[in-house]
């Protein structure tokens, strides 16, 4: 049997997931695409032969053939989609974040508690990274003690149009609200955003670097440096020290190049690696990985990947961040009570 599925979004992550499914993912494909510019629709689908619905994406989620519903489009439409797709009753991955503040996660948890079966998995593809899987397993393991700290590094090379300095956490930072919890086991207690010394790459209306805060329920603390604009490449750095040694995201496969750069009679010899630019390359194997379980999932009735409970807990986190940021204060991070299906 094969999930026929929809795609709101022909952006450059849908655009990539519409050629992962078709090419790449075994027991699914898409039959349709949709896009608020309806360009980008018509464009994706004549790529591939499948039907475009152009800027239709209400009219897509109706249509029967349409089984599953993956949502790539900008991050303040996710709620919206997410709602019409569990109007429908129909399996739902909406890329991260899954709305944007935690009111709105709260209207699809509720949704999804009146049907009463997890419809919905966020896009926290990390949570397939064969590195982050490793630390997880090893701080799992207790073999080096109980996790103290974790230190983060999430850098970009630069943003798109209308990027605010809050989507530093609700676009950015999210992904480490997500994955810290996941490492540790652990919720947030409390969180607090610094601004820092601004980098010259920041003169665009938002703040770069911001510095993010966690204080976690077992009292792990964890910070984040978020550079949107960083100048060189995208850079994700994640190390966790417990008290009888650390575990550290390995950097993505490269080769070491040790050589004169150009013009090499007056330049030193050096040793180098590339650094990756483009985000969509750097998880690219847990993206692979996440959609073929995700789609197993599916067929098995039974979703196990990241919930709505997930994405709404980051957003309850990124709000408190936001909210904190020009205070100096820790702001509590206080989630509704965990419903049974998330558990
Ligand atoms: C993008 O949506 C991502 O998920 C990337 O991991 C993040 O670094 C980037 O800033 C986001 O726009």
């Amino acid at each position: 049997k094969v999930l026929k599925i929809g795609i709101i979004g022909c952006g450059a992550i849908g655009k990539d997931h519409c050629r992962r499914i078709i090419e790449t993912v075994p027991g699914a494909t898409v039959v349709a695409v949709s896009d608020y510019v309806a360009a980008a629709a018509d464009d994706t689908a004549a790529k591939y032969g499948i039907k475009s619905y152009g800027n239709d994406c209400d009219g897509m989620i109706k249509d029967p053939e349409v089984e599953a519903v993956v949502i790539t489009s900008i991050d303040p439409t996710h709620h919206d989609y997410v709602m019409k797709t569990l109007a429908e009753e129909k399996w739902c991955f909406c890329e991260k974040p899954l709305s944007q503040n935690a009111a709105d996660c709260e209207d699809i948890i509720k949704r999804e508690q009146e049907i009463g079966k997890r419809l919905v998995q966020v896009g926290f593809m990390r949570h397939y990274d064969r590195g982050y899987a490793e630390m997880k397993r090893i701080i799992d393991s207790g073999e080096i003690g109980k996790p103290l700290l974790i230190k983060c590094c999430h850098r970009n090379v630069a943003q798109g149009p209308g990027f605010k300095t809050e989507n530093g956490v609700t676009n950015v930072a999210i992904h480490e609200l997500d994955i810290c919890r996941w490492l540790l086991g652990d919720e947030y207690e409390d969180v607090q955003c610094v601004k820092v010394r601004q980098s010259s790459n920041s003169n665009k209306g938002y703040d770069n670097p911001q510095v993010m805060l966690m204080r976690t329920k077992n009292g792990c603390f964890i910070d984040v440096e978020v550079q949107v604009a960083d100048g060189y490449g995208y850079d994700i750095q994640c190390e966790v020290v417990c008290e009888n040694g650390t575990v550290k995201l390995p950097d993505p496969y490269a080769v070491v190049r040790r050589s004169r750069p150009a013009g090499w009679d007056s330049v030193q010899p050096a040793e180098s690696m590339p650094i990756m630019t483009d985000w969509k390359e750097r998880f690219i194997e847990a993206y692979d990985i996440e959609f073929c379980k995700w789609v197993e999932s599916v067929h098995a009735g039974k979703l196990t990947g990241p919930s709505s409970w997930d994405g709404y807990v980051a957003c309850v986190a990124g709000d408190a961040l936001n909210a904190s940021r020009g205070t100096s204060q820790f702001m509590k991070v206080e989630t509704m009570e965990k419903p049974e299906m998330y558990k």
